[in-house]
């Protein structure tokens, strides 16, 4: 079977690893451990250890010329990622905050980007109700537990099963072990998290930081969620806004993946005002059809046509969302309940989701690099709008009467814009939006058209952008 993700591993390493040459973005994703491929993990090794080891062993194995393809990958270091968020984070410096700060784009757009916005990983938030195995995906992904708030009592005690969490956990590479606090983490400077700080300390209080040495968390950080709740009448019992959250953290993922227990399968009021919360987003958005071993094939295809069903009526997106089924759980697959059907179904399908991991750096990095060009393309006409008002204002008399006028005329005033400076109309900020913080300045006091200053990002977007990914690109030739 040619495998599109290629899998080797055994208790103490796994090792996912890209088999198309022409993704030259993506880095080599090491998982638990050590990174030889060439360790060897015969079937006859495997069925006596797949008991105790969790059952992603028992996924195909590597091929030679997969092989031949993991190890030219082991030449890609991972400085040739850094090295373009470093231009990135350079270029930004250098040439575009000049311009925003000029002209308060921080203040009308978006605020100015620090150091731990270009640097933080690719993101994966799992979503879906209570017990549908979020938690187990995570711990079975990094072959092993996160650190957390129960984690010394868990691991070290060995008592009962482990606490459900009710709480948002970012699992991310760190040095050591360890769990920081909602709190903590989010006035952390250097963490992307600050924004968080406006759901309050309800939230704070409900948001943990774990962080382990990890492989794979090198590359990819995850947000654990607490349980979507099922019932009705759920809103009054959450002491925070769940959707604002998840649609926070939608807009930073890269990845967000629905994860649906064939024995859950509804789609509650909650979980309804999750998913339209991650609108706009749709693209990131995965359905797990999680826990299949539970389920006979026969039933199996009753719960997947139903799902579908129920998805197509609140997902609101033109294409069939891809429902991957599988059981990503710590155990092994009970083949005997699950047939070999089933077995063969949740090991393709589990290549299919994993290989869609992989794929996130890559992403993630494009995603990156587009978003700054249409931010720098913001930038620019927030400069020629913010100039234009200000050159609209008298010198000497009638100065509050003017502003008023442009306020109340906004409308016309973006037009001109538009058409002097031959501005694509749908590239123009929200017009309500505007005038509401537009209010609250001196127009007066704006600065003039530096055109110099839009000449810098122009030579960026059309000039240092291209070079960059032009010299990124060649340790992978
Ligand atoms: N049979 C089966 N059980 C699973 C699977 N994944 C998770 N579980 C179990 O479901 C329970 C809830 O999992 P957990 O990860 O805590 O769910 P969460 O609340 O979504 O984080 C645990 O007892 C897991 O062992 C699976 O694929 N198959
Ligand atoms: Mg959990």
């Amino acid at each position: 079977m040619v495998a599109r993700s290629t899998l080797s591993g055994s208790a103490a390493g796994l090792v996912l690893t890209n088999a198309r040459s022409d993704l030259p973005l993506l880095p080599r994703v090491t998982v638990g451990g050590s990174s030889s491929t060439s360790r060897s993990t015969s079937t006859s090794r495997l069925s006596s250890s797949s008991k105790k080891s969790s059952h992603l062993s028992q996924l195909p194995q590597t091929s030679d010329s997969q092989l031949e393809i993991s190890r030219g990958y082991e030449k890609v270091p991972l400085s040739s990622v850094t090295s373009i968020v470093d231009g990135l984070k350079r270029l930004y410096i250098e040439k575009l905050k000049p311009l925003e700060v000029t002209y308060r784009f921080n203040d009308f757009v978006s605020p100015l980007l620090t150091n731990s916005d270009f640097d933080a990983k690719p993101m994966v938030m799992l979503l879906g109700q209570y017990s549908t195995g979020k938690t187990t995906f995570i711990k079975h992904l990094l072959r092993g537990s996160y650190p957390g708030k129960f984690f010394s009592l868990w691991a070290g005690a060995h008592i009962g099963p482990e606490p459900t969490t009710d709480r948002f956990v970012v699992v991310m590479s760190g040095p050591d072990e360890r769990s920081i606090p909602g709190n903590t983490i989010a006035v952390q400077a250097d963490m992307p998290y600050s924004g968080l700080t406006t759901f309050g300390t309800a939230f704070l209080s409900k948001f943990e930081c774990s962080q382990m040495p990890h492989p794979l968390l090198e590359h990819i950080t995850f947000v654990d969620t607490p349980g979507v709740l099922s019932g009705e009448k759920q809103r009054t019992q959450r002491s925070y806004d769940f959707t604002g959250v998840t649609s926070w953290f939608a807009a930073k993922c890269d990845l967000i993946l629905l994860l649906f227990d064939p024995h859950k399968l509804d789609i509650s009021d909650e979980f309804k005002r999750v998913i339209a919360s991650l609108r706009g987003h749709d693209d990131k958005i995965r359905v797990v059809l999680n826990k299949a071993d539970q389920i006979d094939t026969q039933q199996l295809m009753r719960v997947y046509g139903a799902l579908m069903w129920s998805l197509g009526k609140v997902l609101n997106t033109p294409e069939v969302n891809r429902v991957y089924i599988g059981s990503f759980n710590d155990k092994p697959v009970n083949e005997a309940a699950v047939g070999p059907i089933g077995k063969d179904l949740f090991e393709k399908e589990q290549e299919d989701l994993l290989a869609d991991l992989k794929d996130i750096p890559r992403k993630a990095c494009d995603r990156r690099i587009n978003e700054f060009v249409k931010r720098a393309r913001a930038a620019k006409i927030h400069a020629y709008i913010i100039s234009h008002l200000k050159k609209e204002m008298p010198a000497m008399m009638g100065k509050a009467k003017t502003q008023q006028r442009l306020i109340d005329n906004l409308e016309d005033e973006f037009a001109k814009v538009q058409r002097e400076f031959h501005l694509p109309a749908g590239d123009f900020p929200n017009i309500e939006h505007f005038r509401e913080v537009l209010s609250g300045y001196n127009i007066d006091k704006f600065e003039k058209l530096k055109s110099k200053m839009i000449q810098t990002v122009d030579d960026m977007l059309g000039y240092d952008i291209p070079e960059l990914l032009k010299s990124f690109k060649n340790p992978y030739e």
